[in-house]
């Protein structure tokens, strides 16, 4: 009989990629949906089925991991074989300046659907997979970072995610749920959200080479993380809950790279290479030479300066994960490499930025003074 799979963070970049590897498939897929006064669903518009058709495949709610009433109501309603629990505030710097609604949607949140389950009778029939992350690691105890390496979250973010982890965990073992942890490092593609900095630097990189935009401004560009493919880390969820025992999992790919590298490939995937110089906030980036015809962009420019305000007041400098165990037991290993990775975003970020230019070009769309 087909799977009904229920995924919180549905409008996000990995609710995206799962909600379309859960329905290839064959899940009835459903996803819970915040209210918003713009439109936010733009990564699924392409999954959306008219509610009025026939044998609907995906459906919408509307609902927030910060009201309870409403999660047991849509679960009650949708009755799934499998959660996904990947709604959350996400972003590590901002969590510092929202804490409270941080642990109230990341941590609270996920004991709220585990109630839920649990309060409708339904730990027996559901799979619970939750969003953990890398971040939980934090200042670094050791390297690479297992599934037995003790934790030291560094921001509000990674400790409403600690209580979130240990609730899961606790719910298996006092109720005999099938709840399972994916602790998954950090992964990136053409939907990742723009503030990430991974994101940041391809939009930036595109917009420098077109002309759109004079230099990117970054923070502690001497951090290093373990970046893999969104694609396959929504996989590797799925995975995490089709085993014989709940666990927990490290997915990452074992290659870590500094930010600066990654600004470094992002700008030589369109032919300009970057040097680097100067000194902690005093670094700056300056094109050595561009090969590529199409971006004129002159030797000496200065591309990359530091702006402190993008520092974090506890950084996480180093991760780097061990994938062994996903690797043995799940069979997962991911498809994509850094550089494959880089060029799929660079080069998405410069047609969508092409487009751009030519409406504004043409008078059909204002320069965004924000960005
Ligand atoms: P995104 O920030 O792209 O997506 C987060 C999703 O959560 C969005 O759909 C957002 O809705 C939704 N959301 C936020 N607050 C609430 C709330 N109060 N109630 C209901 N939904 C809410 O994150 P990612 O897709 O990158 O990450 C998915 C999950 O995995 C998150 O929990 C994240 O913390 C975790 N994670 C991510 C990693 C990564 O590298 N991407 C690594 C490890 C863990 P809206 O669109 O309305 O904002
Ligand atoms: P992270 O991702 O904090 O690891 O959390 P992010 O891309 O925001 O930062 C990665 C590293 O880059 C440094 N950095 C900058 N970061 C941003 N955003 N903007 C900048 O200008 C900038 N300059 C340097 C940061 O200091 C950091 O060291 C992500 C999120 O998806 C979490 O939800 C998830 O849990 C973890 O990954 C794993």
């Amino acid at each position: 009989m087909e799977k009904i799979a229920l995924i919180t963070g549905i409008t996000g970049q990995d609710g995206a990629y799962l909600a379309e590897l859960l329905l290839s498939k064959g899940y009835e897929v459903h996803g819970i949906k915040r209210r918003s006064s713009l439109f936010n669903t733009e990564r699924i518009d392409h999954l959306y089925q008219d509610p009025h058709e026939k044998n609907v495949r995906f459906t919408l709610h509307y609902g927030d991991l910060t009201d309870s009433t409403n999660l047991i109501r849509i679960i009650q309603e949708v009755q799934p074989d499998e959660i996904y629990n990947l709604g959350a505030m996400s972003h590590v710097k901002v969590s510092f300046d929202t804490p409270e609604y941080t642990a109230n949607a990341d941590g609270i949140g996920t004991l709220r659907i585990l109630e839920a389950v649990r309060l409708l009778g339904l730990t027996k029939k559901v799979k619970i997979y939750q969003a953990s992350t890398s971040e939980l690691y934090g200042l670094v105890q050791e390297v690479p970072q297992k599934e037995t390496t003790p934790f030291y979250p560094r921001s509000p973010y990674a400790v409403a995610k600690l209580y979130a982890y240990w609730i899961t965990v606790n719910y298996r073992e006092a109720y005999g749920m099938y709840a399972c942890n994916g602790i998954l490092f950090n992964h990136e593609s053409p939907l990742r959200g723009e503030t990430f900095v991974t994101r940041k630097i391809t939009r930036g990189v595109a917009k420098i080479a077109l002309g759109m935009q004079d230099k990117l401004f970054m923070g502690n560009i001497d951090a290093k993380r373990d970046w893999g493919h969104a694609k396959d880390y929504v996989e590797a969820m799925w995975l995490i809950l089709q085993q014989d025992k709940p666990e927990d999992y490290v997915i990452a790919t074992g290659v870590t790279t500094e930010v600066r590298e990654f600004i470094r490939l992002a700008f030589a995937e369109l032919g300009i290479v970057i040097e680097f110089k100067g000194k902690d906030a005093d670094e700056k980036g300056y094109v050595v030479s561009c090969s590529n015809l199409a971006y004129q962009l002159e030797a000496g420019k200065e591309v990359v300066a530091i702006d402190p305000r993008y520092y974090r007041p506890t950084e996480v400098e180093l991760l780097i994960g061990d994938p062994s165990k996903s690797n043995k037991q799940l069979g997962w290993k991911p498809k994509y490499d850094l550089k494959g990775l880089v060029h799929e975003m660079v080069h998405a970020d410069v047609d969508l930025f092409k487009k751009e230019k030519l409406l504004q070009e043409a008078g059909f769309k204002v320069k965004n003074q924000f960005e």
